[in-house]
């Protein structure tokens, strides 16, 4: 039997079969979860239903996190398909393209940083709001992905990697208020991975050759490795865990200069 079995899990940040909320998603239903997806805009409805019938779902919602009229509309629809919700998959940010390309006081603007902060950290605190009542009680987990960015000045990553500063503080302060009602708030920071959120990143290639040839496993993540430890983080396997921030990138935050 899966460490997942009788956990019904929503997952948000499908865009298509190398996202890492993909990874997640099926590591999560090859444990015995029970899934429901969010898609952002029509364009994404056809491919996120098609990979969510091959998890045996058939719950499949829109959700734009720049709506509070959709965020409430998500989970009232989740409501008349569940009585409970025991986890949360954050995968989702956004930045304009424009700030992650250059110096980070050039390009930095007070509507960018407005819609970085609002789309990639806010909207973790605000899943949590609306899904409250629902996981109340379950021993439940939210989960958010994050990268060094957070935590380091990483060359053109600029105001993501403040906002995503945002987004690990929100996981400390989200475990603390929903700790005492049983629910858990852990993040993920993974290393680089070719999704649709890196095409077009200046130099993407070059960090994932760089990883390849100093990490300590000498080779790049894949978002099944990111799966598995979000399924881990998301069941009772972690009951222990909450509030932290667990690195999946073969080992490249340990190291210095060498
Ligand atoms: P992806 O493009 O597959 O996923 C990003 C998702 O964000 C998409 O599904 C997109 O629809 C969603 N999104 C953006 N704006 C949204 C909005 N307003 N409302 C709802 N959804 C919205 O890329 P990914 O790499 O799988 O990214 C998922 C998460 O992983 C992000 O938080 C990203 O910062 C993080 N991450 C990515 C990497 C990497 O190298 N790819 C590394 C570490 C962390
Ligand atoms: O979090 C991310 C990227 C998130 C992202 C990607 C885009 C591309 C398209 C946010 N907003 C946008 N806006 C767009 O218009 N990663 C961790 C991947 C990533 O992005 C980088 C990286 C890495 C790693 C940007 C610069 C430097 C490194």
């Amino acid at each position: 039997m899966g460490f997942m079995t009788n956990k019904r899990i929503l997952i948000t940040g499908v865009a298509s079969n190398r996202s890492i909320a993909w990874g997640a998603a099926q590591a999560m239903r090859r444990e015995g979860a029970e899934l429901a997806f969010t898609y952002q805009g029509e364009k994404l409805q056809g491919r996120v239903t098609d990979l969510a019938a091959s998890c045996d779902s058939n719950i499949v919602l829109p959700l734009d996190v720049s709506s509070d009229e959709q965020i409430n509309v998500c989970f009232d629809s989740l409501a008349e398909h569940w009585d409970g919700l025991d986890g949360i998959v954050h995968s989702i940010a956004f930045a304009p393209k424009e700030e992650l390309e250059g110096n980070y006081v050039d390009v930095l603007t007070r509507e960018g940083s407005r819609v970085a902060h609002d789309i990639s950290s806010y909207s973790f605190a605000a899943l949590a709001k609306a899904g409250r009542d629902m996981m109340r009680g379950l021993n439940g987990a939210l989960i958010a992905m994050s990268y060094l960015g957070a935590v380091r000045a990483v060359p053109n990553y600029n105001v993501m990697g403040v906002a995503k500063a945002s987004l690990e503080a929100n996981v400390r302060y989200l475990a603390a208020a929903l700790g005492p009602e049983g629910t858990r708030v852990n993040a993920i920071s993974a290393g680089p991975i070719r999704t649709l959120a890196a095409a077009g990143i200046a130099d993407f290639r070059s960090m994932l050759k760089q990883v390849e040839e100093r990490t300590p496993l000498r080779r790049n993540v894949t978002i099944d490795e990111v799966g598995n430890a979000a399924a881990f983080l998301c069941s009772d396997l972690a009951s222990g865990i909450t509030g932290d921030i667990t690195y999946v990138d073969t080992g490249y935050h340990i190291l210095g200069l060498g």
